[in-house]
């Protein structure tokens, strides 16, 4: 079954953190702002813990709970698996979902390991000629700004693309006293700010330029090898990168720099990329990020400079669904976009994008990057 019944689309959601909370939110909204072929319906939030659960269900507005995430992906109530648990599960529920026929959206990164990615999207193309549906939720594609910048870009408005410079920022884990958390151990969330951070600007600058990172070169750090665990009694050793840095080229020879830490002390969520062309450069930053800015070469010299385009009208990507101009979009309208374009490709049968390919190739560039940094920084190719 590919499609619930009486015009609804099932979702089980598995998760109920940051994660669990942001999708709930967008999957309650996007049928009342955008014209959607099926509504979907908050059906199962899976989760271990049954009075947690329950008590995430209440607060967000699903039905019913299930603690076995096996019941859920085979529930007949449930259409859609939403995974957003930590990356050493992504793996295993998205191949029994797939496999028991029901469409996935899985958080990034995709998976711990390019093997488990390789595995992941070998199920999703096999289901794929079952008319099942499979995305990966690089949200930050779905900022209209982001969304419109691809447009230029792909209108030739830049011209040849020279220069992509990414930053993703945060800060949470600047105090050396910040405890444990399953983002810091290696087996359940596989890297550290390179896989939380990273990904998104490897698949935000990618889907930007159009064109695919060929190798890189980098070096990561552990600033703070040990915390105290959950508990506050005892100490534990953090097991990822607190941060990477690397420099790549794309395949049509643009060079490009990629910031990813947590140790950025004033950056709360400092996602920026600039790319610059033969004709014209781009910025964005999406603490600001209803803007973007635009210096357009094809300016006489006397007026040229970057200008901010205000990327709130309802001609832009997604915003004519929301407020009049001017009227601001925040950090929960990306997900909201990213349930509607996944919504209405499984109803029209299009495959929607990032795929787990998509997924699975980004996974190699973190690969690419962690054995590079191994390896003194050697330039380390990324299989094709
Ligand atoms: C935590 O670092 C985090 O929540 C990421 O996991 C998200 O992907 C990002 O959007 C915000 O920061």
């Amino acid at each position: 079954m590919t499609e619930g019944s009486g015009g609804r689309i099932g979702v089980g959601m598995v998760g109920h953190a940051f994660m669990g909370a942001v999708h709930s939110h967008a999957w309650r909204t996007a049928h009342r702002f955008f014209d959607l072929p099926v509504t979907p319906e908050l059906a199962v939030l899976g989760g271990r813990d049954l009075a947690r659960t329950k008590a995430a269900a209440a607060k967000f507005g699903w039905t019913s709970v299930q603690t076995d995430w096996r019941e859920l992906v085979n529930s007949p109530d449930v259409q859609i698996v939403d995974i957003c648990t930590p990356g050493d599960t992504h793996c295993e529920i998205a191949i029994a979902a797939l496999a028991a026929g029901k469409h996935v959206m899985c958080e990034k990164p995709l998976a711990n390991t390019v093997e488990e990615a390789e595995a992941m999207t070998a199920a999703a193309e096999a289901a794929k000629e079952r008319g099942v549906r499979s995305m990966v939720a690089f949200n930050y594609r779905r900022v209209p700004a982001v969304a419109y910048a691809r447009k230029l870009i792909e209108a030739g408005r830049l011209g040849e693309i020279r220069h992509v410079r990414a930053l993703y920022l945060q800060d949470w884990l600047s105090d050396e006293n910040a405890p444990m958390t399953w983002r810091l151990r290696k087996e359940t969330a596989g890297s550290g700010a390179l896989g939380d951070l990273g990904a998104h600007i490897v698949d935000a600058t990618q889907y930007l330029v159009g064109d695919l990172l060929s190798g890189v070169s980098a070096i990561t750090n552990t600033f703070v090898t040990k915390r105290p665990d959950e508990s506050g009694e005892q100490v534990d050793d953090v097991t990822v990168d607190d941060a990477a840095v690397f420099i790549g080229r794309f395949g049509n020879g643009a060079l490009a720099t990629y910031e990813a830490t947590r140790f950025a002390l004033g950056r709360k969520n400092g996602m920026s990329v600039e790319i610059n062309g033969s004709l014209g450069s781009l910025k964005f930053e999406f603490e600001s990020m209803n803007e973007l800015w635009f210096f357009d070469g094809a300016n006489g010299a006397e007026e040229a400079g970057f200008r901010r385009i205000l990327v709130t009208e309802d001609t832009h990507p997604y915003v004519g669904a929301w407020w009049p101009p001017g009227h601001l979009l925040g950090y929960e309208h990306t997900f909201t976009h990213e349930v509607v374009d996944f919504v209405r490709a499984i109803h029209t049968g299009i495959d929607p994008a990032p795929s787990f390919a998509d997924g699975l190739q980004v996974q190699r560039v973190l690969g690419a990057v962690e054995s590079s940094a191994a390896n003194g920084s050697a330039w380390t190719e990324i299989q094709a």
